[in-house]
């Protein structure tokens, strides 16, 4: 009982955080549009080639928006569907074969089912087959009342590129299925296109890319990166005439990591970008307020973690939730702690990165100091890697025993 108790003051006292922020329920009852957008790194925002932007629209975007450029991902073995749940969730991805096909049936507080509660309507959206990553057996469990997928009566597959709907199809779909949909609503969309190995027809390639990267991995990715980016802008503009915008959060972040690290050489000698781990692991996060205007940075260290209570406190929801990430709009020391089993233990952090050693053992890894970026006393560390430590144990244990709604 003690325990229990003891949790619950742990995540309440996460939760009146939110309230701190200047933004809490300034939004109560806007419509949310969430892209996961898939592969997009950080490194080609506002990246110029030939003096041509990669990405314009988004950086248009960035300029009226909230941006958190020193966001990172969580993933697990689920890939892009651990980001799917980390980003909705708040927990961290503990789960062999990821969560969607460990624990699809669990009770889960995701931010669908908190949305639900508020009266929203509530879809996802996969221009695939739903089956992909499990998301049909998943998806009810999240929360979401409508999978539109490849095969869904409303959903149409008129144009295929790669991996299933082009995402320019299934955002104008989604734009004209917003129309009709009850009001207020959240909508999930993980978008495809942008998907190793990268390579657009010609009639999708918009980017004039010097000859010296024709053939290339990065040439592919930029080029497939450009695509995405002129999608976004044509959904916008859509949203805009449909009259929707003003009255939506429209979020943007990246699910995982674009190139591999064997593009390493080449992206440094091609656009010279040193993509080493860190840079790996970097996405772009945009929250565009309705009505925002002018654009603000945000510098603070931020994980897929923090997406659903910083939402959560736009909107000023005041249920009892369980959310291991942090609102970002508040002040507070930034913190992205990883999972994988490869790099588990390891964080980032506004003052210290800690990057663990293989053998799990917490002195025999590197604690490096931010502002010196030098390897320092592994002391400076120990505090963030037992919080790390004690949440990772706290989220398997409700995983694996279907705790999450349990505890309040
Ligand atoms: C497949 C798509 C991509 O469903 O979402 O998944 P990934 O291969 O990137 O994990």
């Amino acid at each position: 009982k003690k325990q229990i108790q003891e949790l619950q003051s742990y995540f309440s006292e996460n939760q009146e955080l939110q309230k701190e922020s200047p933004y809490y329920g300034k939004f109560k009852g806007k419509n949310v549009i969430v892209i996961q957008a898939e592969s997009l790194n950080t490194f080609p925002i506002g990246l110029k080639v030939n003096g041509e932007e990669v990405t314009p629209n988004l950086n248009d975007l960035i300029g009226e928006s909230h941006y958190y450029p020193n966001t990172y991902l969580q993933i697990g073995r689920g890939n892009t569907s651990d980001a799917e749940f980390v980003s909705n969730n708040s927990l961290y991805p503990m789960a062999p074969k990821g969560v969607y096909n460990a624990y699809p049936f669990n009770e889960y507080m995701s931010l669908a089912n908190v949305l639900k509660r508020e009266g929203y309507s509530t879809s996802a959206t996969h221009g695939n087959n739903p089956d992909f990553w499990n998301r049909h057996q998943a998806y009810p469990e999240q929360g979401y009342q409508t999978f539109y997928h490849k095969n869904h009566p409303k959903i149409t597959a008129d144009e295929i590129v790669g991996l299933g709907i082009s995402d320019e199809s299934i955002f104008n779909q989604m734009a004209e299925i917003y129309t009709e949909d009850k009001k207020p609503f959240y909508n999930f969309i993980v978008s495809l296109t942008n998907h190793r190995p990268f390579v657009m027809p010609k009639d999708h390639q918009y980017l004039n890319l010097p000859k010296r990267f024709e053939g290339t991995n990065t040439g592919h990715y930029l080029q497939s990166t450009k695509y995405f980016d002129e999608t976004i802008g044509l959904f916008i503009e859509d949203l805009k005439r449909k009259n929707l915008w003003d009255d939506t959060i429209f979020v943007v972040y990246g699910d995982h990591y674009g190139p591999l690290p064997m593009d390493k050489d080449e992206i440094n000698k091609l656009i010279g970008v040193d993509f080493n781990e860190k840079e790996q692991f970097n996405i772009p996060l945009i929250i565009h307020h309705p009505g925002q205007t002018e654009g603000a940075v945000n510098e603070v260290t931020a994980s897929q973690m923090d997406i659903f209570p910083t939402i959560t406190s736009l909107l000023g929801i005041d249920q009892k939730l369980i959310q291991f990430g942090k609102p970002l709009d508040v002040d507070h020391e930034g913190f992205a702690g990883f999972a994988y089993e490869t790099t588990r233990y390891s964080f980032y952090s506004d003052s210290y990165d800690y990057i663990a050693s293989h053998d799990g053992v917490f002195s025999s890894g590197k604690c490096i100091d931010n502002k010196t970026k030098k390897q320092t006393d592994i002391e400076a560390c120990r505090e963030n890697y037992n919080k790390l430590y004690k949440d990772i144990e706290l989220s398997t244990m409700f995983l694996e025993n279907d705790l999450i709604t349990k505890l309040y």
